[in-house]
């Protein structure tokens, strides 16, 4: 099951950053756990470059990239994800964010 699905089964969606202070809190969670990193809301899937969530298809109102990011390697890289310890927003290829890497769900 994609990320996406299993967020919504739970009746929430794939964590959406929105300011710093909610970055800093995923920060925690991905430092505390034992993890990589972790897949976050966004896509630039529909018009290369520019960068939507999901859920709503709004354009993204915070971003963080890491430097030289976001840098769509192979022409493929249309999911965003943070990693660990360097924890800036990058993109990455979509397949892989299925299965290799972590994802948070956000419920309000
Ligand atoms: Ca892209
Ligand atoms: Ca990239």
């Amino acid at each position: 099951m994609a990320a996406l699905d299993v967020c919504r089964s739970i009746c929430g969606y794939l964590v959406e950053v929105d300011d710093n202070a909610e970055m800093a809190f995923l920060k925690t969670i991905i430092d505390t756990e034992k993890i990589n990193g972790t897949l976050i809301a966004g896509t630039d899937k529909a018009k290369e470059g520019t960068w939507v969530y999901q859920r709503t298809g709004k354009t993204l109102t915070f971003t963080a990239w890491q430097s030289g990011e976001p840098n769509n390697v192979g022409g493929e890289e249309h999911c965003m994800n943070m990693l660990k310890e360097r924890s800036l927003m990058y993109d990455v290829a979509c397949q892989l964010a299925g299965w290799k890497l972590n994802f948070v769900c956000e419920v309000k």
